[in-house]
């Protein structure tokens, strides 16, 4: 019964404009308003957890600095990758902030939130080699990626690795759910586009994820 009124009365999740290889694309879902007040969220964010430069298991720094927000936050070093309660510095991770929250439930669930949002900062000439996102326990839930910034040419393959891969432009305010058979695709970001966008005054991009973990 819960089920039925709430149907009736919300507006059905918005479609997305495309399709990558299994990851549904909402461009321009946010404008230039909405991306500029989740920039203040994430500096409130970014002054209580500060970005940090992880390690690789194989000792590498990674070349995308990194914090989180939630309950968890995603952490690695030369003992693997995972997630971890309080950030490296010892304090909480602060909250996700209400804004973003609410793209989550435009787009993903109103019944469950995220425990995570990853948040990866990236100067000009930082990169995301292909990887897959399975550090969570239930991979019925997608995660859910927002761009903010700089332009990001993200590349997608199969839930294998090697073959084929696509890739595609993600630019700010874009929205991407990777999600449903493409869960476990690979996923990567090849190089950014350096002064493709004027929201962060200084360049970069901002990519958020936000993931149920367990
Ligand atoms: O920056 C992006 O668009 C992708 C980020 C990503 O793949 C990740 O955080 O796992």
């Amino acid at each position: 019964m819960k089920k039925r009124i709430e149907s009736e009365v919300l507006p059905p999740k918005p479609l997305p404009d495309m399709m990558l290889r299994g990851f549904a694309i909402h461009s321009s879902f946010l404008d230039t308003g909405a991306q500029e007040a989740l920039v203040e969220d994430l500096r409130a964010v970014i002054r209580t957890a500060p970005l940090f430069s992880p390690q690789t298991a194989q000792g590498k720094t990674m070349s995308v600095r990194m914090t989180s927000a939630g309950r968890y936050g995603w952490f690695s070093d030369r003992a693997g990758y995972r997630y971890i309660p309080t950030h490296p510095g010892g304090s909480d991770w602060p909250a996700i902030p209400e804004r973003v929250l609410a793209i989550w439930r435009a787009l993903v669930s109103r019944e469950r939130m995220p425990d995570c949002c990853l948040v990866n900062f990236y100067a000009e000439g930082a990169r995301m080699g292909l990887h897959q996102d399975r550090d969570e326990a239930d991979f019925t839930w997608p995660v859910l990626s927002i761009s903010l910034g700089d332009e990001g040419l993200f590349r997608v393959g199969a839930t294998t690795r090697g073959g084929a891969t696509a890739s595609v432009w993600l630019r700010s305010g874009d929205v991407v759910v990777m999600g449903g058979d493409a869960r476990l695709a690979y996923h990567g970001i090849d190089r950014i586009r350096a002064g493709s966008s004027t929201l962060l005054p200084k360049g970069g991009r901002i990519n958020l994820t936000l993931r149920v973990v367990d």
